[in-house]
């Protein structure tokens, strides 16, 4: 399974054994480099990134580091290992060999799916084109360049799929990948979260930790499908998103860190003080919490869908590890527990499992955050602060779903329309809010230096020290 990178276009898939699909890939390929010029990170082409790149999908040995210049990165197809007399673990064709063509009855749901998934990985590389000039140090901006290298390369992983199995209106869905663009009136991107603005990196931060965990879950729903090239596809994937949630999970926690140093050393938890010393307080970060979190629950879907439950019965998108869970994979009688209004109260109640499985891998989505958040608390506990960040309730600020239309405050407490306008700003973050953060994004290049609102992170990428020099900005 070795990655070939004497071809333009790296690959383990013998990309060159098919001459028709590897020129078809050739002539979106330099419509992808013109897309990343144009909207990708903003005036970097000729720096010199510490880039890790993927040479093979074996648990061993798969990541190269060494410097890059981002156009120059070897994007390409990867495919993770194909496991012998595999099976569709769940749905109808439970125990039928897994599909190695796309059935052509599921063809457009599958398209759709695929097209769903692509679409926010050129988005969130969109979302973040601008941080770059104001990271907080060279090994935040290395870890953002990172992530948007593989972004784009999560972007090839579908569009590869789209030429490869779906011909002529594949190839139509591969060029729109990059003519919808993240905010865009007239095109914008297919989901809501991926039209928000990232326009910093506290932001930032909360989108990797949230937003990419939904990431997380729905390539893990995608990696049990019966469509085996979408499988292998979204395993080898989710390895890459491990380090984005990374990145998401520690940038928080060394804001924390910084902002508990500064709280210790003036003796004070005073907002504005606090602001006037140059560090974010605490209840600001809460609201962009509340912020990220509730958006990226929407990226979940309506709580009860028949979209997810002709997925899951057709054997396309399987629940977050299915094979490790214990029933029959069918789920023709099975329940689940689901929240709903009725008679002006949020409820939980049973419903057809069918139905609900948006919502059960939402509360798969929800038990993961709270780790997360948990860790955070453990920042806020060592340096003797009694705040405790905390997720919102999930029917708080929705757009998507049963709560679309609820106002709904953090704690679970329905709110008429007044009582809602008189509190959001305390619960979400205001402009006010956003000016105080920008005012925080001086950039910061010096090797080994950190921003005043940030700490250091524990220890550099792939065993160097902090103040490597993981960015050479051409002079
Ligand atoms: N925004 O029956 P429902 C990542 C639409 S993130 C706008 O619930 P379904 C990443 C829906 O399309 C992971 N529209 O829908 C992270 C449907 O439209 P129609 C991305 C929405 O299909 C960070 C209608 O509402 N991957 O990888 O069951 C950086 C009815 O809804 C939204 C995927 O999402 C929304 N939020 O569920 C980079 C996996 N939600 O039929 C990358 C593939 C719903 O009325 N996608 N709608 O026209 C899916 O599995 C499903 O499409 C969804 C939606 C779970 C998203």
């Amino acid at each position: 399974m070795a990655v070939d990178y004497h071809e333009r276009i790296p690959n383990n898939v013998d990309l060159s054994g098919n001459r028709r699909l590897q020129r078809a890939l050739e002539s979106w390929q330099p419509n992808y480099l013109r897309w990343w010029d144009e909207l990708g990170p903003a005036s970097t082409q000729r720096d010199d990134i510490y880039l890790r790149t993927a040479i093979s999908v074996e648990a061993n040995g798969w990541a190269n580091f060494g410097y890059v210049k981002m156009p120059d990165y070897r994007w390409g197809i990867f495919l993770a290992k194909p496991e012998v007399g595999r099976v569709i673990p769940f749905g109808d064709h439970k125990g039928e060999p897994a599909w190695q063509e796309v059935p052509g009855e599921y063809r457009s749901a599958l398209r759709r799916l695929i097209v769903t998934q692509g679409d926010t990985e050129p988005a969130s590389v969109e979302q973040q084109r601008h941080l770059g000039q104001t990271c907080p140090s060279l090994y935040d901006l290395r870890n953002l360049f990172q992530i948007n290298v593989e972004e784009g390369r999560h972007l090839w992983a579908m569009v590869y799929l789209l030429h490869a199995y779906f011909g002529r209106d594949g190839r139509e869905e591969a060029d729109e990948m990059l003519e919808r663009h993240s905010g865009d009136p007239d095109r914008p991107r297919i989901l809501g979260a991926f039209n928000e603005p990232t326009p910093h990196w506290l932001s930032y931060f909360m989108f990797t930790y949230f937003t990419d965990r939904d990431g997380k879950y729905q390539l893990a729903s995608l990696a049990e499908s019966g469509f085996d090239p979408l499988a292998r596809t979204c395993q080898f994937m989710l390895t890459e998103e491990a380090h984005h949630m990374f990145v998401g999970e520690t940038g928080i926690m060394r804001v924390l860190q910084r902002t508990c140093e500064v709280m210790n050393e003036l003796r004070t938890d005073d907002p504005e003080r606090l602001r006037a010393a140059g560090v974010i307080d605490l209840p600001t970060l809460q609201r962009f919490l509340n912020f990220h979190f509730s958006v990226s629950l929407d990226l979940f879907g309506q709580e009860r869908s028949t979209n997810a439950a002709t997925y899951f019965t057709t054997g396309l998108k399987g629940r977050y590890h299915e094979t490790r869970i214990h029933d029959d994979h069918c789920l023709t009688e099975a329940i689940w527990p689901t929240h709903n209004l009725m008679d002006g109260q949020i409820v939980c109640a049973d419903g057809p499992a069918l139905l609900s499985l948006n919502e059960r891998l939402r509360d798969d989505y929800i038990v993961d955050s709270q780790r997360g958040v948990n860790r955070w608390n453990r920042v806020l506990e060592q340096h003797g602060s009694d705040f405790r960040l905390a997720l919102p309730h999930r029917a708080f600020h929705r757009a998507i779903g049963v709560f679309a239309d609820a106002h709904v405050s953090p704690e679970g407490s329905l709110l008429t329309e007044g009582e809602w306008r008189q509190s959001a700003g305390d619960w979400l973050p205001t402009d006010a809010d956003h000016a105080f953060v920008d005012t925080l994004m001086q950039p910061v290049t010096a090797p080994g230096v950190m921003a005043g609102w940030i700490s250091p992170p524990s220890r550099g990428i792939n065993g160097q020290t902090i103040d490597f020099e993981y960015v050479k900005f051409a002079s």
